[in-house]
């Protein structure tokens, strides 16, 4: 049994309804875990949801619905979603799962035997909002509180305490000496910045139940329920647990049954996760993991927010963008195509219908599926759909392109290695304009020149299928079939100049993107 790839996204707290920086998020672990499979590694993605806690609590009682039964109804969405988004992961976590429960408790019980948690009395601020205990330094210069953090009231409370204070310099040191391990660098940086220059307060892992009953039970005092952030890491370890990876389960222990064949899963090799909750995957998670004896993830992938026009996504103000809305409208491809084009990981984005609209028309319209459009007409139409003889006018650009992406996809690259197929795109839009087929076809004695022509351009939509799957899964399959080739073009090993042979007969072609005006 070799290690897969094991790829996670954050889990998604269920007080709503997904929205596009929920789809941004997944789609961009969607398409690390497609490209690296057609890429030949063997993968396995994880997505969920975080059900407990006191944001879930208090949406469930706005609703008059208890906790869990509001948890399974709003389930059901979420992994509707997930299926709308073509999501190729291999599970789904929920934190009630009893498999989750299972876990954290055992992670509970192993750190408290080894004395990394402690009782004491807590007085100080407390933001009910965030659920989380505020100092003086969270304080702004006029002596209030972020308003994010809603009304902040004070509080005294016993409660369990995880070790943080002994853990600073190691963590420092091992970011330090391994680079990649935050992505993007900048986001490293402020990590380093922060453990340097701050000291860490121990973590409270206990909410009381008189307080807070919608969480799992502490396992040596009934009288808590875990903090929601203890509970919601453990879930990357909860799935190789339940898969039977054996490094998890030696510290875990054994699930009651294996769910499928066992697994090796751990360590994760990429979490991919929003700007907001870079300190709980690069500071309390790796603590967690050391103190567990478990081996630390390989890498934490950043990505930035998505606002809409220039203004904070927010359901309060209806400033929101409903992907499902969008996928009904313009297409599944064309959602995904405009998110990972648009925005690089790492930074901000804005969205706006303008700009959507702009490259939906330029590069999927009038790029991608005006080429494929005119090459398999012209090819229907002078050839009868029969491949020409081959060549190789355009084997250069093409190969050229194949390495930039492949290269790009094994570096999460994703928006760079969008630009570089999209280069091939253009390229071979110049050649039709340049080489002018319909011309060529008016003219007897230029018989061998537009087979030439043709060859080069069907072989080049042939390569884009491949190319383009990990991104454009329902595009690619179309265009494969629209080629008259079987199966999904879902091996990049395909991606070599001249798989097409002379006197294969194409399918029928259809306009990829319908052009939409207004
Ligand atoms: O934080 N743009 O859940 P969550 C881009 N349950 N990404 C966004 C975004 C936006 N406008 N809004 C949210 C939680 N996200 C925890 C995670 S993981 C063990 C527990 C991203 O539903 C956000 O950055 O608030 C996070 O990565 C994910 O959506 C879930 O956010």
């Amino acid at each position: 049994m070799s290690k897969r790839f094991y790829i996670t996204t954050a889990i998604d707290y269920v007080n709503g309804q997904p929205h596009l920086g929920h789809a941004y998020e997944k789609v961009i672990a969607d398409v690390i875990s497609r490209g690296r499979r057609s890429l030949g590694q063997d993968v396995f993605f994880l997505t969920g949801l975080d059900e407990h806690g006191q944001k879930v609590q208090q949406a469930a009682q706005a609703e008059g619905k208890d906790p869990q039964s509001y948890c399974d109804k709003l389930a059901a969405d979420w992994k509707a979603f997930a299926a709308r988004l073509s999501l190729t992961n291999d599970d789904f976590i929920r934190t009630t799962d009893a498999r989750h429960k299972r876990v954290v408790q055992a992670c509970l019980a192993k750190v408290n035997a080894d004395g990394h948690v402690y009782k004491k009395t807590y007085e100080g601020f407390y933001s009910a909002k965030e659920e989380t205990f505020l100092t003086e330094k969270d304080r702004l210069p006029d002596g209030t509180f972020d308003p994010s953090y809603g009304e902040v009231a004070v509080l005294k409370e016993e409660n369990y305490f995880f070790k943080l204070t002994e853990q600073q310099q190691w963590l420092i040191d091992y970011i330090e000496a391994n680079p990649t391990f935050i992505q993007p660098d900048y986001r490293r940086n402020e990590v380093l910045g922060f453990l340097k220059n701050n000291t860490l307060e121990d973590l409270c892992i206990s909410r009381p139940v008189a307080r807070l009953n919608w969480g799992i039970p502490l396992p040596f005092d009934p009288g808590y329920v875990t903090y929601v952030w203890f509970d919601a890491l453990v879930n990357y370890i909860t799935v190789p647990a339940a898969h039977g990876d054996s490094v998890v389960t030696a510290i875990v222990g054994a699930p009651p049954s294996v769910e499928g064949t066992p697994e090796s899963l751990w360590p994760a090799d990429l979490h991919v996760i929003g700007k907001d909750i870079v300190k709980f995957h690069a500071v309390y998670w790796p603590i967690m993991l050391k103190a567990l004896g478990l081996p630390l993830p390989k890498q934490l992938l950043v990505h930035g927010w998505w606002q809409k026009d220039g203004a904070k996504i927010s359901k309060s103000t209806g400033n929101i963008i409903d992907p499902i809305a969008v996928i009904n409208e313009w297409g599944l491809d064309a959602f995904r195509f405009y998110v990972l084009r648009e925005l690089d990981i790492g930074p901000d984005g804005n969205w706006t219908d303008a700009g959507f609209k702009s490259r939906y028309a330029s590069e999927l319209a009038n790029g991608l599926g005006n080429l494929v459009n005119r090459s398999l007409s012209m090819l229907k139409r002078y050839r009868n759909g029969v491949v020409p003889v081959r060549s190789d006018e355009l084997s250069a650009d093409a190969e050229k392109v194949i390495a930039e992406t492949k290269s790009f996809l094994e570096q999460n690259e994703l928006q760079k290695a969008l630009q570089s197929i999209w280069s091939l795109v253009t390229r071979a839009n110049q050649y039709v304009d340049r080489t002018a087929p319909f011309k060529l076809a008016k003219d007897p004695a230029q018989a061998q020149r537009l087979d030439e022509v043709l060859y080069n351009l069907t072989e080049t939509c042939r390569i884009l299928a491949v190319l383009i799957w990990p991104y454009l899964p329902e595009t690619a399959a179309k265009l494969n079939a629209q080629l008259g080739l079987p199966g999904e073009p879902n091996k990049f090993s395909a991606a070599v100049w001249g798989g097409l042979i002379a006197g294969h007969t194409i399918g029928e072609p259809a306009a990829l993107f319908p052009r939409k005006d207004g």
